[in-house]
């Protein structure tokens, strides 16, 4: 793939993935998230390839008509031959260009092209695997559309970078077909990583000696292993999101990735930094109507004293830790009512799981709520209009109103009817919803064993919302981001997480979390900051400790937190917001420019000067150390940082500099005394 000829300064991209303009999961978040940074570096050279799926399309993309003369021919050359396609603008920020495979039109080919993989890669597909079929048919049209493509864009070159295993089987008919691109295959996890983590497997400690043929065997998934490691060695330059996850792959895919393309977010700076402080205020507010409802009649606890906590995510009981979130949340409770604490946790758990419905218990609680609420209304106008009556009458000399009877004998009767609706016989439920599987479900069994019954002696409250959040859910109706702003602090205690965008999405809204030193999120900033806990980032080791300790280092952070005052909260949100720039894809971005670099490099030396290839890890860290009392200064500021400036790609082409990124600085800090909102304290 020599080629001299094309155009490397002037290059097409197309990036392939299952996610495209469809929500599924983290890559979904990846790309749209992305989507800003991309478009204003590559305009309408920068497209992203997916599967048709067209529910969700016809509500995400407006469709329009190609224009660059390469991607006309060959769309019309494939519809010509029956594939449909969608090609439009994605309604995202950044609005790029899609280009989207209606896969479905194409099954006929299905078993030509599983015969075709065996006898080129040796990979094997064996039917009833729908997920694989799914993603052979999207692999071959992805190599139809790169090979045409090419064939009539002669001058540039172009970049495919595929995201996942799913997006993978165009890599190695790539390189057998010689298509001349290049490309970058960006793992986001490892099939058997997952797997073997579930599972009871100390997977750290044995990841040199995993057999892992053997092991994708024993789970069926030796197949599509195949897949992802074939992806992994016929990309010109493999990436995995985290260092965690590099080391990983280099034991379970036999590749050592070239570098780290941590994941960013679109971060959306507020003018004044008391604003996200406010809308924690408000949303909180939010929440604690619904807290009200669910814990009717047990409404023992004050809300001004009462902290939310909360983890959520893809339902993977071990992975995501949610086993050992229950068990430090049994160990906090036990630690504040020993010390006699007087505020209340409330626990969310918000992952979703196989339901029915929502409970009657769950919607009588926001119903009696709402009732006395609405009631209260009625009383108030009338005490009102009686007041103004009485006053009206009022004349000189003689004495101030009469406050009696003021509230009506029907008034009383409504009051008393709300009051005794309230009356229940029963514990706070655990759950909102009915369960399909409540008998066997982990969470709930865990939460059984740990005897976590929301009693009115616990500390500890619980609530399982097996169901992500919207604004349209009649029991807790909020979205999710509103819901993460009302919150104190995020906990995901992940035994098996490549980056974890939801410690990141604490982080970005100014919410304090406590992740791993198993996630690449928790990795990443402990690598960054020194003094992390100051800045509401708070890491559990997983990894030198062992399952205890590490509970109990959990609930410690916990227990600290409780004992915060309100204005020690405020300061540390405000600390941990002031990181968001770090997390900014305008920063993080500059990873995947240098892993465009380096494919560019490698399959088109000759149109670089300078032939030595970067090196790629293996640089100093520099740390972000502030001493958090101390004004701050230019001198203790850490600023041009990126990933890569601590293990990653470099600078691949002539012009391409550190100077060029996006630095990172830390903002001053705010005396909270002169924040422009009060202190209620
Ligand atoms: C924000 C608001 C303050 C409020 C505080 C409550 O900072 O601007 O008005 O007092 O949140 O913080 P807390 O940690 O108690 O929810
Ligand atoms: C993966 O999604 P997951 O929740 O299955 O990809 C995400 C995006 O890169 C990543 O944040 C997450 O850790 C991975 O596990």
């Amino acid at each position: 793939m020599d080629s001299p000829v094309r155009d490397v300064n002037n290059h097409v991209l197309f990036e392939v993935a299952t996610e495209v303009a469809n929500r599924v999961g983290g890559i979904y978040s990846v790309l749209k998230s992305k989507a800003q940074v991309t478009t204003a570096e590559y305009g309408s050279a920068y497209t992203l390839l997916g599967p048709l799926n067209r529910n969700s399309a016809a509500v995400e993309v407006e469709e329009l008509a190609p224009k660059d003369p390469a991607l006309v021919n060959t769309i019309n050359s494939m519809n010509d031959r029956g594939i449909k396609t969608l090609y439009g603008r994605w309604l995202i920020d950044g609005a790029p260009r899609v280009l989207l495979f209606d896969t479905g039109t194409a099954y006929g080919y299905l078993d030509e092209w599983k015969g075709d993989l065996w006898a080129t890669a040796g990979i094997p597909s064996p039917p009833g695997d729908a997920e694989t079929n799914e993603a052979i048919v999207f692999g071959y049209l992805i190599a139809w559309f790169l090979g045409e493509y090419v064939f009539h864009e002669k001058k540039r070159a172009v970049i495919a970078q595929f995201h996942e295993w799913l997006a993978g089987v165009a890599l190695p008919l790539c390189k057998k077909r010689r298509i001349d691109v290049t490309t970058i295959f960006t793992t986001h996890a490892t099939l058997l990583g997952r797997y073997l983590c579930a599972g009871a497997v100390d997977f750290y400690n044995n990841l040199q000696y995993f057999d892992v043929d053997a092991e994708a065997g024993k789970r069926g998934i030796y197949h599509r292993y195949c897949i992802e490691r074939g992806a992994a060695h016929s990309a010109d330059v493999f990436t995995t999101v985290s260092h965690i996850t590099a080391y990983e792959s280099e034991h379970l895919l036999k590749r050592k990735p070239d570098g780290v393309l941590p994941n960013g977010l679109n971060v959306k700076k507020f003018s004044a930094t008391h604003e996200f402080q406010n809308l924690h205020q408000q949303a909180k507010a939010r929440i604690n109507d619904f807290v009200r409802g669910h814990f009717y009649g047990h409404n023992d606890f004050d809300p001004e004293n009462t902290l939310y906590f909360f983890t959520s995510g893809r339902y993977e009981y071990r992975n995501k830790g949610v086993d050992m979130f229950i068990e430090s949340l049994a160990r906090l409770n036990h630690k504040m009512k020993s010390a006699g604490s007087n505020m209340t946790v409330v626990a969310f758990i918000i992952m979703p799981a196989q339901t029915q419905s929502l409970t009657v218990e769950a919607l009588k609680g926001q119903a009696v709520i709402k009732s006395l609420h609405d009631t209260i209304k009625i009383i108030e106008q009338n005490v009102g209009k009686k007041l103004f009556e009485r006053s009206i009458a009022w004349h000189e000399g003689s004495d101030l109103p009469e406050d009696k009877d003021l509230i009506s004998p029907a008034d009383k009767i409504m009051l008393r009817r709300r009051l005794f609706a309230m009356k229940r016989h029963g514990l706070p439920p655990i759950v909102t919803h009915n369960m399909v599987n409540d008998a066997e479900d982990p969470v709930l069994n865990q939460i059984r064993r740990c005897q976590l019954f929301n009693h009115p002696s616990d500390r500890v409250k619980i609530v399982f919302h097996p169901e992500f959040l919207n604004s349209s859910n009649p029991v807790l109706p909020m979205d999710y981001d509103d819901f993460v702003r009302g919150t104190h602090l995020g906990v995901f205690a992940s035994y098996y997480e490549p980056w974890g965008y939801t410690p990141a999405e604490c982080t970005v809204m100014g919410v304090p979390s406590i992740t791993t030193n198993l996630s690449g999120f928790g990795c990443y900033m402990e690598e960054l900051i020194e003094n992390a806990q100051d800045y509401g980032i708070y890491i559990v080791d997983r990894r030198m400790k062992g399952v205890d300790d590490s509970v109990n280092q959990l609930s410690d952070y916990m227990f600290e937190f409780t004992k915060k005052s309100k204005r020690q909260r405020i300061n540390q949100r405000n600390r941990t917001e002031r990181l968001s720039d770090l997390l900014d894809w305008k920063r993080m971005g500059m990873e995947y420019v240098k892993a465009r670099q380096l494919a560019l490099r490698r399959a088109y030396p000759n149109a670089f000067e300078d032939d030595v290839e970067p090196d790629f890890f293996g640089q100093d860290v520099m740390k972000i150390s502030r001493p958090l009392s101390e004004p701050g200064s230019p001198r203790d500021r850490s600023g041009m940082m990126t990933p890569g400036d601590f293990a990653s790609l470099q600078e691949g082409r002539e012009g391409l500099s550190t100077e060029d990124y996006i630095a990172w600085k830390l903002p001053e800090e705010e005396d909270p005394d002169d924040f422009p909102f009060t202190l209620t304290l």
